[in-house]
């Protein structure tokens, strides 16, 4: 198995994430780490407090001259912006009066979140809740990737829709998609959406409102038999759909051809299976998203993930002052107007994570050589079928 826990509060000190289980014997570069950290900052629609944090991993622990060493492994993102709210966030004394705030924000854990641990003040529950919390999973997803690397495991994604403009995925050409993705400043393969999407984010942003969409999260060269049928905590989907919808904002997540299987007949929702010496079993469609019966199938994990507009409204919803128990509007505080692109990013960290930890109860061994025997003993068994 391989897990992780994050701590830290949004303005704190800083964020750290620990990871256990990954093995022995994998060249770590702390540079591709602060690169998918770059990644998950960048997107239109991101607000000021991206122009402060420049996000990169200190490494704490588990790690000795660039390889792992199957212990723990610690990494550190200091929050820049800690030190213009130290007195709000310091863990003692404080010089300034901090006020509290008293009206929770609908959509925000604000509430339930005030009730279920006694508290009194919103922060007390928004440090914790935000979305500044994804930037330990990433780290920690760049080193999943690392290690899926070793296998050619590949995990990327890309923006399908913004508000209500979706991108025509099939109007770009091949060649250009990824390239497109990469350089898109929403991280759409459609150039021509990518624009619309941009306008329609100035037009929300002039309105104090905020925007969701959709992304795409693929995993290339999943070995097949990641998961199990035999158990439902085993199943693969199962475990990928959790670490996805357990993401800020994050509500729905859907495998292959998702909700549209409700209107599909059984003939055209399946994958039909076919053989030749060369290929062994193959498809021609991946409807089920790479993954049946909560097992990967070998074709790529094709996940859609639907994000909530942001709650954080500078024209604010109906709310109540806990003190007063009047009707009140919610606190305002600074935040984004859309963060699908940044989301992509984290939707891959989510996914590696989760598959880097199949993979290892697959082949599992303490030492990444012990690991890529059984992978290739396993590949051996396949191809004599
Ligand atoms: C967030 C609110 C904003 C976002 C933040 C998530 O932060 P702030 O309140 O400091 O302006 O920028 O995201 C990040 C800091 C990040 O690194 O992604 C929220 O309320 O969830």
């Amino acid at each position: 198995m391989i897990r992780f826990t994050t701590s830290g509060e949004s303005h704190g000190k800083a964020l750290v994430a620990i990871i256990e289980g990954i093995p022995a014997g994998l060249k770590i570069n702390q540079e591709y780490i602060n690169k998918e950290l770059s990644r998950r900052q960048q997107g239109y629609g991101r607000g000021k407090r991206m122009l402060i944090e420049q996000d990169k991993a200190e490494i704490l622990s588990g790690v000795r001259h660039q390889r792992t060493l199957g212990s723990p492994i610690t990494l550190l993102i200091p929050n820049k912006d800690y030190k213009n709210n130290q007195d709000i966030m310091s863990p003692f004394s404080y010089t300034k009066v901090v006020k509290p705030l008293l009206k929770p924000r609908p959509g925000h854990a604000d509430l339930p979140g005030l009730i279920k641990y006694g508290l009194e003040d919103v922060r007390d529950i928004l440090e914790r809740a935000s979305a500044r919390e994804t930037a330990a999973r990433v780290a920690v997803g760049a080193v999943c990737k690392t290690f899926l690397k070793e296998f050619k495991i590949d995990i990327m994604s890309y923006t399908l829709q913004v508000g209500n403009v979706i991108s025509d995925v099939s109007a770009v050409q091949k060649g250009e998609f990824w390239k497109n993705v990469e350089t898109s400043s929403l991280k759409c393969p459609d150039i021509k959406a990518e624009l619309q999407m941009r306008r329609l984010i100035d037009r929300v942003l002039k309105k104090g409102d905020t925007l969701g969409g959709k992304v795409v999260v693929v995993a290339k060269n999943v070995p097949i038999g990641l998961g199990s049928h035999t158990q439902w905590d085993l199943k693969f989907d199962g475990r990928l759909a959790r670490s996805l919808i357990s993401i800020q904002a994050v509500k729905s997540v859907e495998f292959g051809l998702g909700v549209k299987l409700a209107e599909t007949l059984g003939s055209a929702a399946h994958d039909e299976i076919f053989y030749s010496k060369k290929n062994g079993f193959y498809r021609t469609t991946n409807r089920a998203g790479g993954i049946e019966g909560g097992l990967s199938n070998g074709e790529p994990i094709t996940i859609t993930c639907t994000m909530k507009p942001l709650p954080s409204l500078v024209n604010s919803l109906t709310s109540v002052n806990l003190e007063t128990k009047k009707m009140s509007k919610a606190e305002v505080v600074r935040s984004d107007v859309c963060a699908v692109a940044s989301l992509g990013v984290v939707c891959e960290s989510a996914l590696a994570c989760e598959i880097a930890s199949a993979f290892k109860e697959k082949f599992g061994a303490d030492s990444l050589n012990d690991i890529k025997n059984n992978f290739n003993s396993y590949n051996k068994r396949q191809k004599a079928l």
